[in-house]
């Protein structure tokens, strides 16, 4: 039976081997929600870059751009890196390739690169991610963005639930990580926005006043697209 291992931090990504295995990459606030939520909303494919000076560059070449620092929207980019963003309809993004930089998601997906599969994951797409990892069955390291290199509590619950999902066919009793997200996951559920009003996360982007944005990145099961990070492109 393959493992399901939890990474709570990509400071501790040193410590796994990911050779061979899924990366299921996970930022719930907000970056890997609002890949999920573009591609969803027909964006072609978008290229997560480091710095914010990188991501403006590729406006030269016809990316739309998308750029976030401490949950703010970056200066001279088309979008911030909410959801609603690709929702809103202020910018046409269907069609468009997208550069992205935000604090910890997109660092979080170019140190997971050693993995076999590099997926996308938020709770938008939970079913379909569990789906698709079924398939490989290979073992699966869930990397948890953090926050500035801190466990944080969103990504954990995001681990439990998806590995409360994958529980039939893969071992998740293995570590001692994957169980403490279980735990945490069922003290969570079922009113995960509840919950994590407690987070940091969730404090710092109230403060920010995007509050709705946390109420929709915690809901199941909105999107079927299972966004995969290869040859540096999210597709
Ligand atoms: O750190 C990140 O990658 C972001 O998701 C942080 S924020 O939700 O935009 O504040």
């Amino acid at each position: 039976m393959p493992t399901l291992d939890i990474c709570f931090s990509p400071e501790l990504l040193p410590l796994y081997d990911l050779t061979g295995r899924v990366a299921v990459v996970v930022d719930i606030l907000r970056a890997t929600s609002s890949i999920v939520t573009a591609l969803a909303q027909g964006v072609a494919h978008l290229v997560p870059v480091s710095e914010v000076t990188e991501c403006q560059a590729l406006a030269a070449d016809g990316y739309l751009t998308a750029a976030e620092r401490d949950g703010r929207q970056a200066e001279g980019v088309d979008l911030g890196n909410s959801p609603f963003g690709y929702l809103d309809g202020a910018v046409a993004v269907r069609g468009r390739a997208v550069a992205i930089t935000t604090t910890n998601g997109t660092r979080a997906l170019h140190l997971s690169q050693a993995a076999d599969v590099v997926v996308v994951g938020a709770f938008l797409n939970l079913a379909a991610v569990a789906e698709f990892v079924r398939r490989q069955n290979k073992d699966v390291v869930i990397v948890c963005a953090g926050w500035k290199g801190k466990f944080c509590l969103e990504d954990t619950l995001y681990g439990g639930a998806l590995a409360a999902r994958l529980a039939d066919a893969f071992n998740v009793t293995g570590s001692d990580a994957t169980l403490a997200a279980l735990d945490l996951w069922q003290a969570a559920e079922p009113d995960v926005a509840a919950y994590l009003l407690k987070s940091s996360h969730v404090r710092r982007l109230n403060s920010l006043e995007s509050h709705k944005d946390m109420e929709f990145c915690v809901r199941p099961d909105v999107y079927d697209v299972v966004p995969v990070y290869r040859n540096g492109r999210i597709v």
